[in-house]
């Protein structure tokens, strides 16, 4: 499971040894109890998609809470702008990049584009070891509900590790928020229910069954992806909010949609207090990928449901509106309650941070990095840059790309025409001004340690397509694609 892997010494390492070495001595007498873990991962949760991180429509009182008691992100990445490769990266702390998975199972393909993609792997291979196998061997009972989106029935989350899977399946969305959700492991429909309920319901009494012992609940919504659907009250509200104001994102069902994960944060996090829990359990709340800002195909640009604004674009695009994603971190006794990190944190690091927090020793040698040290308040990681790899095109609006960020620095390799783009973050969050023709020396060493790392990693790379067809490279499957696509399922 674990790779070889060789860091240079720096001063960063060696102060996260010391704060690796700070964190050991406490750990030590909650050993016999390690740390239960409530992991949320919400499905296209764009970056300004709540209160705390921004929204002025989307009200999140909980998560909002949630900010005050634990630590707030600011860089925080998804591993890919789509969702299979980020999912697969959590549960592994490998890169999709290293795995093969580099689009949402089962892709978005054009036929007759410049490129042609790769021979992908469409599902998380059985020999990968994922957290919740590792978190399993070291006495802790798992479970999901939601999402999976991992491959086909051979490969669901029972087989990777989950003693308990409720909605985890092929599907990467559900066919609707209130009941038949046509989600094939999801039992006994309450008439009514909104789904994001439904999952919270069981998450809690799995939570209350289990609370005498270590438990991890990866709680992947569904929500807030298409299909757009809220509670009719709470759309009402929005509509009227919106009426009374003027607002970026204007979306009153997608806003709903978004209040009903924070609905379940503020069950959950009122259940762990109540079973006097709240004081040993991790909560991480995050996105699989950026905000659904819009679609381009042939005909133009389509706005989505909502807005990640000062990002540029959102899911399926290159730039960070594809790939920054909100998170917090609540972990009593080792984050500061109300603080802020900066440190860029990305899909690959839970799973080296989650055996940290279980067993008291990083996992080393993971592409992921623990961000135990930043969640203590260390103001940098030891490795020195973070990656992507996406030879895929989405109607998001990516065409096959790589992508490094090192420091305030962020450089993107676009395939089809081999070009690079690049922005400071600190100065230019809106990556409006390319600086790749006035500052050539940092663009040429970013693009060689991107291109060193690709190798390293064993990425695929796009080819030339012989079947490229210029007035027929719009079409393909997908939401955007100019054809239906019929057979596969949506990101
Ligand atoms: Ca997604």
């Amino acid at each position: 499971m674990l790779l070889p892997h060789r860091r240079l010494p720096s001063l960063v390492a060696a102060l996260t040894l010391v704060f690796s070495a700070a964190f050991l001595a406490p750990r030590a007498n909650a050993a016999a109890r390690p740390p239960n873990i409530v992991f949320f991962l919400i499905d296209d949760w764009g970056w300004t998609d709540a209160a705390s991180f921004g929204s002025k429509l989307y009200e999140t009182p909980n998560i909002d809470r949630l900010v005050t008691q634990g630590m707030k992100f600011t860089d925080a990445y998804s591993a890919c702008t789509v969702c299979s490769p980020t999912r697969a990266s959590t549960m592994t702390g490998k890169y999709p990049a290293r795995l093969h998975i580099t689009d949402w199972i089962a892709g978005h393909n054009r036929p007759y584009a410049k490129l042609k993609i790769p021979a992908w792997t469409l599902q998380l291979p059985l020999e990968e070891t994922t957290i919740a196998e590792a978190l399993k061997a070291r006495g802790y009972t798992t479970a999901l509900f939601g999402k999976w989106h991992l491959g086909g029935e051979a490969y669901y989350p029972e087989h990777q590790g989950f003693d308990v899977n409720v909605g985890g399946c092929d599907r990467g969305q559900p066919g609707a928020y209130f009941p038949p959700y046509g989600i094939v492991n999801i039992k006994d429909e309450r008439p009514g229910e909104f789904l994001s309920d439904r999952l919270t319901r069981d998450a809690i009494s799995f939570m209350e069954t289990n609370k005498d012992r270590p438990f991890f609940v990866y709680f992947p919504h569904y929500a807030v992806h298409t299909p757009l659907a809220g509670k009719p009250e709470v759309i009402e509200k929005y509509k009227k909010k919106l009426a009374a104001g003027t607002y970026t994102q204007t979306n009153p069902i997608y806003a709903a949609l978004v209040e009903s994960i924070d609905d379940s944060v503020g069950a959950v996090m009122q259940r762990l207090a109540e079973l006097k829990l709240d004081d040993n359990t991790i909560i991480i709340l995050t996105g699989d990928n950026g905000g659904l800002s819009g679609t381009v195909n042939a005909a133009g640009w389509r706005p989505g449901p909502t807005r990640n604004d000062p990002l540029r674009l959102g899911k399926g695009s290159a730039y960070e509106g594809g790939v920054r994603v909100p998170l917090v971190v609540k972990w009593p006794g080792v984050t500061r309650p109300g603080s802020v990190s900066a440190v860029p944190v990305t899909s690959v690091d839970y799973f080296p941070t989650l055996l940290e927090a279980a067993t008291g020793a990083p996992a080393k040698g993971l592409d992921g990095e623990s961000i135990v040290a930043a969640l203590k308040g260390a103001p940098a990681l030891s490795r020195d840059a973070i990656y992507w790899h996406y030879p895929h095109y989405h109607p998001g609006s990516a065409t096959p790309y790589s992508a490094v960020r090192e420091g305030d620095w962020k450089l993107i390799h676009f395939f089809e025409d081999d070009h690079v783009e690049l922005y400071n973050l600190k100065n230019d969050l809106g990556e409006k001004t390319d600086l790749a023709a006035t500052q050539a020396p940092k663009a040429a060493a970013l693009r060689a340690k991107l291109d060193a790392w690709r190798t390293s990693v064993g990425a695929q790379l796009p080819t030339k397509n012989p079947a490229y067809d210029p007035a027929r490279e719009w079409e393909g499957e997908g939401p955007a694609g100019g054809k239906k696509g019929g057979k596969a399922k949506k990101s």
